[in-house]
């Protein structure tokens, strides 16, 4: 196979591009074996040409050991999301409704969190346990979902609202999961790490850190053994990178040629720890250049970068050529975990001990749905009416969630039993009897 990015010094001109302040595209696979079969990329490009954009500066976050809370503030993407040049061109080939759709959602995604945020820093709904939120990532989600099928899979994150949301996920089953209700998702035993819709390929929600890899590495198999030509998302963080199991996941679903899009969400944080103290490599899209495959590293708060990326990785998967990599560099409006330093009606977390809350405010300022609906708007596609009302009826769904939720009743306690196993009652009763437990509620 002809290697012809090979002289690239990716390293230098990366350099280059950040020293000269410019607002770089990368497809980070230049200077490792063409990943497109030759000369021309996926994306109509030839092999290893820099088609996406990513603001960079002089050197990656990773690896750093100079790195300092408000770090992240040198990755700020621009104001606007370009409306010429390859990505733009891509999004707006799809058709006004389905754009718009793609707004209802990173709004009602937005919405749904920042309404639960509220709800569990007030007292009167007495909500409790873990909730990660997503608020400032929402442009990976919707740009990812917006270039999948309904029939492929996704395997989220602890961090996974906004994958469910985005992938067609209902928000009053939702509300009621968090609510601990019997209409919940996972009937009121799971919560917000459990989440899962298989009637809409979301394979779930996942506590368990970096196992998304081979949740999707599965249905991968599933679909090219059936040749049904679906895909599997991978979502991770860039802390979840660090586990050991990334690169053996990614290194075989590449020597199966699996349909797998592993899309990095990295919002430079790692819990409290910034991901330069646990990524080696400058950029995490690196780990993996010495593979045959492709790797973008985009602006992870454009939704058209973030769609153009997926679309070409879809592409890819689907004619048999395996596995890609997409890292999209974003933020984290929230803590790790709960809401420590967040305000009801306010928007962000301050005062956190593992960055500045200057970093958070610039940020905030490059929020990925004011920039889409700036985008809407520039492209003649929606005026800001027809966007307000778009938000007034993702805030009435959420609200209505929130009404369903409480109306729900509790779970059955014995029905904790019943969900345990998976031929439900009958050996939920074998279970109770060798306890010698009354079985009548479950028949
Ligand atoms: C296997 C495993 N190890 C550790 C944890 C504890 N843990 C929960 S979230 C998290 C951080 C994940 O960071 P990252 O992958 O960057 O995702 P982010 O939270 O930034 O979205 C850790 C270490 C876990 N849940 N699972």
């Amino acid at each position: 196979m002809p290697v012809q990015t090979a002289k690239i010094d990716r390293r230098a001109l990366l350099k280059l591009m950040g020293s000269a302040g410019a607002t770089a595209a990368v497809v980070s696979s230049a200077g490792c074996a063409s990943p497109f079969g030759g000369s021309v990329s996926a994306s109509g490009l030839p092999g290893g040409k820099f088609d996406k954009t990513v603001p960079l500066a002089t050197e990656g976050p990773g690896g750093n050991p100079a790195w300092q809370a408000g770090d992240a503030v040198k990755f700020l993407p621009p104001m606007d999301i370009p409306t010429r040049g390859h990505a733009a061109d891509v999004l707006a080939a799809l058709p006004k409704e389905k754009l718009l759709h793609m707004y209802e959602l990173m709004s009602a995604s937005r919405k749904w969190e920042t309404a639960m945020k509220d709800l569990f820093l007030g007292v009167k709904d007495g909500l409790y346990g873990a909730f990660h939120t997503y608020v400032g990532e929402e442009a990976i989600a919707v740009g990812v979902m917006g270039a999948l099928n309904e029939d492929d899979y996704i395997a989220s994150t602890h961090r996974g609202h906004g994958h469910l949301i985005a992938k067609g996920g209902d928000l009053d089953k939702m509300s009621a999961e968090i609510f601990f209700k019997a209409t919940g998702y996972n009937k009121g035993y799971g919560g917000s790490m459990h989440i899962t819709d298989m009637s809409k390929g979301i394979m779930g929600m996942n506590g368990i850190v970096g196992a998304s890899y081979y949740m999707a590495a599965g249905a991968a198999i599933r679909a090219q053994v059936r040749g049904t030509k679906q895909v599997a998302v991978a979502f991770f963080g860039d802390g979840a990178a660090a586990s050991p199991y990334y690169f053996s996941a990614v290194r075989s679903c590449v020597n199966q040629k699996l349909p797998v899009i592993f899309v990095n969400e990295n919002n430079f944080q790692y819990m409290g720890v910034p991901m330069a103290t646990t990524v080696p490599t400058k950029y995490i899209s690196e780990y993996t250049k010495g593979l045959d495959m492709p790797q973008h590293l985009v602006d992870g708060n454009d939704v058209s970068a973030v769609y153009a990326a997926t679309r070409d990785a879809v592409e890819w998967a689907r004619a048999g050529k395996g596995p890609t990599v997409i890292e999209g560099m974003t933020y984290r409006w929230y803590d790790h975990a709960g809401f420590a330093g967040g305000k009801v009606a306010q928007d962000g977390a301050m005062g956190l001990p593992y960055r500045s809350d200057e970093e958070l405010r610039q940020w905030m300022s490059r929020d990925p749905l004011i920039r889409y609906k700036n985008w809407l708007i520039a492209k003649g596609l929606a005026g800001e009416a027809d966007l307000k009302a778009i938000e007034d009826k993702t805030k009435a769904a959420v609200d209505r969630s929130i009404e369903f939720a409480r109306q729900s009743a509790d779970p059955d306690p014995a029905a904790g039993v019943l969900n345990t196993y998976a031929n439900g009652a009958a050996e939920a009763t074998q279970f109770f009897n060798r306890k010698g437990l009354a079985t009548a509620r479950l028949t």
